[in-house]
């Protein structure tokens, strides 16, 4: 029996993003997420900050619809596109920041020329039911339109004290599996031996850290990346780590080649001079 044309689509689409030797894709939707807490100064310019990055060369950029639009110009053409489609600013009350609110469409991704779709579910928060009734809206919509649909699987919310636990990013990985992502990103579990049981536990599915806030050091964050790797993850999105580096284009290329074995996290920072 001949595949459906829509699982055609997903999987050359998701071939464009998930490299089989480690995907790095470069997450920039910190300005609607965070705001000005995440960018120092001399790092206003969106347009600059993604140029550095793609010229230094990542596999996807995921981007919000509005971006993905303002900044075709730098991205088309030379990496792939995950176009981000729920979000929440920290402008919220913080009881409300457990809410991603949606910002765009499936359809409207497309139109953008994305290769995925992404959308965030906080398991845990007391709005799972809103975003799950989203999130299956949209997951039906990437079905009809065969594109992928990653799943920003956040567990947080008052029942959950460490986002980070074993225990807690599993469910969150099962659960993103459960209500069928094509793809996931969720948080780091500390320790290559227990992300590996995350990985394992998506039974197939693609995994990837999220980076999260930025390390003391480039070592620090290249060493999870490399643990991350050896854990089967399919690589890493990763933000703050990049953007927020001394040197953009060194700390994106020491990423690449950690996450693609191509180097050590030693090798990788002294080839880039970074420490
Ligand atoms: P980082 O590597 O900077 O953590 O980026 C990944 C990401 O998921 C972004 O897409 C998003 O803006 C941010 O983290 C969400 O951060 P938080 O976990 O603080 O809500």
């Amino acid at each position: 029996m001949p595949e459906s044309y829509s699982s055609v689509g997903k999987r050359v689409r998701l071939s464009r993003i998930v490299d089989p030797r480690g995907s790095l894709v470069f997450a920039f939707d910190h300005w609607l997420e965070h705001g000005p807490s995440d960018f120092p100064r001399d790092r206003l310019d969106p347009r600059g900050i993604l140029e550095a990055v793609i010229d230094a060369g990542v596999d996807a950029v995921m981007l919000t619809p509005g971006d993905a639009r303002l900044f075709s110009d730098i991205w088309a053409g030379r990496t792939a596109l995950i176009v981000k489609i729920t979000g929440k600013t920290n402008l919220r009350p913080e009881a409300d920041r457990l809410l991603q609110s949606v910002i765009g469409s499936v359809e409207e991704a497309i139109a953008l020329g994305a290769d995925a779709v992404a959308a965030t579910v906080y398991w845990g928060s007391p709005y799972e039911d809103i975003m799950l009734a989203r999130w299956s809206a949209i997951r039906e919509a990437t079905e009809r339109y065969g594109i992928p649909a990653l799943q920003l699987a956040y567990p947080r919310g008052p029942t959950i004290r460490d986002r980070h636990a074993l225990d807690i990013v599993l469910y969150g990985v099962r659960a993103a599996v459960s209500v069928g992502a094509d793809l996931i990103k969720t948080y780091y579990t500390g320790s290559r031996e227990s992300f590996a049981l995350v990985v394992k536990a998506a039974s197939g599915i693609p995994v990837m850290m999220s980076g999260g806030p930025a390390r003391h050091s480039a070592l620090e964050f290249l060493r999870d990346l490399r643990n991350v790797r050896e854990a089967g993850a399919a690589g890493a999105v990763v933000g703050r780590n990049i953007f927020q580096a001394r040197d953009i284009r060194a700390m994106t290329r020491a990423c690449r080649a950690v996450i693609r074995g191509e180097a050590s996290p030693e090798e990788a920072a002294a080839e880039e001079g970074l420490s």
